[in-house]
This record gives structure tokens, sequence and C-alpha cells, in this order.
């Protein structure tokens, strides 16, 4: 039986797993959710109500980190969760830290702009993710140091941070002049075939689709 993925194309957690999905090249047939939809599949195949929700035949699976660590158990030659004991760690570390802090950071920020704009954004939230987003880009460019990608290669960690990057930087944050190697990093990801496969056609709130230039930071 096919894999079948219950997304939304903005969703973070949603795109982290498409875009590990083309990397490993496998088909999967997609069920898209809009936002705010109450979908009554989801609702009764996933006790959190949340996408992404994932079927490889009769396994169901809800959270997304444990989708991902599926697909790299089950498509090992794809390497994305490559690399010594230590290496692995590192990018379940990160991987951790994408969804969690970085979420957590950047999403009062998105829910704003994209219900009311940017005009509106209060004092506190503004505050609170120009700080928040500074500190993330000072740790992830620190952890990348010279390396290309968070693993020894491309790896899922780098599969969780792009979506959340292109995220805060398609709602108008921008990088600071000094996380050069996580420009170096942003600008390797963003030619690669998964990351262009799978930009969702919109953003809510942004009327136009992701503008091209966006990417040539
Ligand atoms: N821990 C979950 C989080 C998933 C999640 O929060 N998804 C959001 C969309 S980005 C969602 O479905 N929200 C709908 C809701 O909570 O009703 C995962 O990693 O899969």
């Amino acid at each position: 039986m096919a894999m079948k993925l219950y997304h939304r194309p903005d969703c973070p957690f949603c795109w982290k797993v498409r875009i590990f999905l083309k990397e490993i090249d496998v088909d999967v047939e997609e069920v898209t959710i809009a936002l705010g939809e109450k979908n009554p599949d989801i609702m009764a195949l996933n006790p959190n109500g949340t996408v992404p929700v994932f079927m490889d035949g009769d396994l169901l699976l809800w959270e997304s980190a444990v989708i991902i660590e599926y697909l790299a158990d089950k498509y090992p030659a794809a390497a994305l969760m490559s690399g010594s004991a230590i290496e692995r760690a590192d990018i379940r570390q990160i991987h951790g830290y994408s969804d969690s802090r970085v979420g957590k950071i950047l999403f009062p920020y998105i829910k704003h702009v994209r219900e009311k704009g940017l005009d509106f954004l209060g004092h506190d939230t503004r505050q609170a993710t120009t700080e928040g987003w500074g500190e993330i880009q000072k740790i992830l460019s620190e952890r990348l140091g010279n390396k290309k990608f968070f693993g020894p290669n491309f790896s899922a960690a780098d599969c969780a941070l792009i979506p959340r990057v292109t995220l805060a930087l398609a709602y108008g944050l921008t990088f600071g002049d000094d996380v050069v190697n996580l420009k170096k990093w942003y600008r390797e990801c963003v030619k690669r075939p998964s990351f262009l496969a799978t930009l969702p056609a919109v953003l809510p709130g942004i009327d136009e689709m992701i503008k091209p230039d966006l990417f040539n930071i």
C-alpha cells in the first residue's frame, strides 16, 4: 500500500517531512489541509488533531519527528541521519531545537503577521521575536562553524530548519549581518530540488506567492 501524508503546505512540521520525502525520493499520496480546517480524517486518525499525519500501509504516525525517524530507519541509504553516534545525536538535538525553541519564538510573530499584518505588531511580540530570532541565528551559526550542513552531510536537522528560516524571512524577519555561516548554509539549502519542489504556492496572510528573490540573500 502506498504512503499517505495529510499536511498543510505552510506548516513547518509538515514541510520538514515533505522535504525529507523528496530527499529519499519516495512517492507519497498527499492530502492537503487548509489553515483552520478541522479535517474529519485527521480528527479520527490523530488524537492530537494536528498535521502531519502519515500512513505507510497499516502504520499510522502523527508526530513529525517520529515520522522522520521512521523514514530515516527505513531508507538509510539516503543518509539523512548518518554519521557517528555523536553526529547523529547532534542531528537529533538540532532537529529538536528547531521544533521547540525556534518554533516557539517564531510562532506568535508569524501568527500575528498572518492575521493582522506587520503594522499592528505589539511592542512585546516585536521585542521577544527580535531578541529570540537574534539568539537563534547566533546559536545556529556557531553550531555550523565551517560545516556546509548541520549533519556530516545534508540531514534531518537541515530538513527541519529550512522551513523555519524560510517562514521567518517570508514573514519579514531578516538575517543579522554577522551570521555569515548561517547565511551560507541557507544559500546552499535553497538550491536543493527538495526545497524548490516543496515550496508552498501561497502563504496565509501574504498576498503574493513567495518571491524568488527572497532567497537571494
Ligand atoms: N508535535 C507535532 C506538532 C504539529 C503541529 O502543531 N501542527 C500544527 C500545524 S503547524 C497543527 O496541526 N495545528 C492544528 C491544531 O492544533 O488544531 C508534530 O511535530 O507533528
